[in-house]
C-alpha cells in the first residue's frame, strides 16, 4: 500500500544521502530518508576522515560544517617512506594552495543527521528499501514510499544501483588486485601528517584521526581474515613496515577496529534516469589509495540537489541530464588520481625480473615525485582537488 508521495525519497543516510537531504530542506523541497540501519550503527560508523577544500566549502555554504569548524584538524603536508629514505610534501604550499580538513565521517554523520532533523526532515532508520520501480520503493516488512524523485544514495551495494543496472546501466570497473587491513587504533597520532611507506612486505599508512585514534592500513593479500591478525602482529607489521627502527617509534594503543577492504572501483556510465537518480558509492565506487570517496559524494549530491530542485520547482529536466556530463569529468579525474596513487602505493610481491623492474618503475615515480616541482604541483592539485 502506498503512502502519500513526497518530493524526494532517498535511500540511505551515508554522507552523499544525508548531504542530499540536507541541501533539499534548505531549497523547501520535502523529502524523506529511508536507512535500513539503526541511527546508533550510522552514526558510529568510522571510514572516511579526509575532506577537500571543495567539500568543506559546500558544507560551509550550506550550514553544515560547524562541528568540523570547531573539531577539524588542518593537514597540509603527508610524508613518503621507503628504503631510499623519507620525504615530506608541503602540499599546502603546492599546486592551488589547499588543505585537507581532517574530521571522522561519523562525526559527519552526526552532525548531518543532527542538523537534517533540525530543519524538520524525516528519517526513517531500520527501513531497508527493498526495491525501487519508478517513483516507488518498496519498503521490506513496510508500507510503499512514493516520491516524485527517488535519490539512490544507499551506497554500492543498494537496491538504488540494482535498479538502473537492470535497466541496462553498464558499468566500468577495475579490481586493483590489492587488499587493505584497515586498522583503527586507540593510539595517538604517530606522525604529524599522513604517512605512507613503501616496503617489499606490502604499503602500509599512517592517517591521523584525531588526538586519540589513528587509522593505519596494511596492504594484505585478498583473502585476508582478520581475526588472523592479533594486534601484537598488526604492531609488529607496522613497526617493520614503516620502517620505526630508522624514523622514530609508532605510538601504539588498542586495536579498536580491524577490517578488510578489496580495492575495487567503478564507475556507472549514466548515474540515473528517469525518477531515479544516485549519488555517492552508489553512482561510482572508487578505491580509498587517495581518499576521495566521501568528497566525490559530497561532490555529487550539491550538484544532484541543484538538479532535482529544477525539476521539481520548474518541471526542468534539463539539468538533471546536465547532472551526469558535469560530474563524470571531475569522478573520472579523481579516479584517475586514485589509479595513480595506488600504482605508487604498492610494489608487487615477488623478486622475479618482472617485479623487480616495476618495483624500479615505482621507486622511480617516488623519486620524480620528490625532486620535481612540476609533478609536485600536480600531485598537490590532484591530491586536494575534487
Ligand atoms: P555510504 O556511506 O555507504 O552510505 C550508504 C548508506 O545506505 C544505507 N543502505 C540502505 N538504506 C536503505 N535501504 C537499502 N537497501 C540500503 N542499502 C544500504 C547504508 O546502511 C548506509 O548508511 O555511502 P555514501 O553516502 O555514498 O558515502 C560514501 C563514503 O562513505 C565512502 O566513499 C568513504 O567512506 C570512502 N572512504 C574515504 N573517503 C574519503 O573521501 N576520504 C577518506 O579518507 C576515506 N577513507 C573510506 C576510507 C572507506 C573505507 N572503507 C571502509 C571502504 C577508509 C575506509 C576504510
Amino acid at each position: 500500500m502506498a503512502t502519500a508521495q513526497v518530493g524526494v525519497v532517498i535511500l540511505g543516510a551515508g554522507p552523499a544521502g544525508l548531504v542530499l537531504g540536507n541541501l533539499l530542506l534548505e531549497r523547501g523541497i520535502d523529502c524523506v530518508i529511508l536507512e535500513r540501519r539503526s541511527r546508533a550503527a550510522v552514526e558510529g560508523r568510522a571510514r572516511a576522515g579526509f575532506l577537500a577544500a571543495h567539500s568543506v566549502r559546500v558544507l560551509t555554504e550550506h550550514g553544515l560544517a560547524a562541528g568540523l569548524m570547531a573539531r577539524g584538524k588542518t593537514h597540509t603536508t603527508c610524508l613518503f617512506r621507503s628504503d631510499r629514505g623519507e620525504f615530506t610534501l608541503d602540499y599546502g604550499k603546492l599546486g592551488q594552495g589547499e588543505a585537507h580538513t581532517v574530521y571522522p565521517q561519523q562525526e559527519l554523520v552526526r552532525d548531518l543527521v543532527a542538523e537534517y532533523l533540525r530543519r524538520g526532515g524525516e528519517i526513517r532508520f531500520g527501513a531497508e528499501a527493498a526495491a525501487v520501480t519508478e517513483g516507488t520503493v518498496r519498503v521490506r516488512g513496510g508500507a510503499d514510499v512514493t516520491g516524485r524523485y527517488v535519490a539512490g544514495c544507499d551506497g554500492h551495494r543498494g537496491t538504488g544501483r540494482a535498479a538502473l543496472t537492470a535497466r541496462g546501466v553498464r558499468t566500468a570497473r577495475r579490481d586493483h588486485g590489492v587488499s587493505w587491513l584497515a586498522v583503527l587504533a586507540a593510539a595517538p597520532p604517530s606522525l604529524e601528517a599522513v604517512g605512507y611507506a613503501l616496503h617489499e612486505r606490502g604499503f602500509a599508512g599512517h592517517m591521523a584521526r584525531t588526538a586519540t585514534v589513528t587509522r593505519y592500513y596494511l596492504q594484505c593479500p585478498r583473502g585476508t581474515d582478520p581475526a588472523d591478525w592479533s594486534e601484537d602482529r598488526i604492531w609488529d607489521e607496522l613497526v617493520t613496515r614503516m620502517r620505526a627502527a630508522e624514523f622514530g617509534p609508532l605510538r601504539e594503543g588498542a586495536v579498536l577496529e580491524k577490517t578488510v577492504v578489496d580495492l575495487r572501483s567503478d564507475v556507472l556510465a549514466v548515474p540515473g534516469a528517469g525518477r531515479l537518480w544516485l549519488a555517492g558509492d552508489a553512482a561510482g565506487l572508487i578505491s580509498p589509495s587517495a581518499a576521495k570517496g566521501a568528497n566525490l559524494a559530497v561532490l555529487q549530491a550539491e550538484s544532484l540537489a541543484r538538479a532535482l530542485e529544477a525539476a521539481l520547482a520548474q518541471d526542468d529536466r534539463t539539468g538533471l541530464a546536465r547532472y551526469a556530463a558535469d560530474c563524470l569529468p571531475r569522478v573520472w579525474r579523481a579516479h584517475e588520481f586514485s589509479h595513480w596513487m595506488s600504482g605508487l602505493l604498492h610494489g608487487p610481491v615477488g623478486a622475479d625480473d618482472e617485479a623487480r623492474y616495476t618495483r624500479e618503475l615505482q621507486y622511480a615515480r617516488l623519486e620524480s615525485l620528490r625532486t620535481s616541482r612540476a609533478h609536485q604541483d600536480f600531485f598537490a592539485e590532484n591530491y586536494t582537488g575534487i
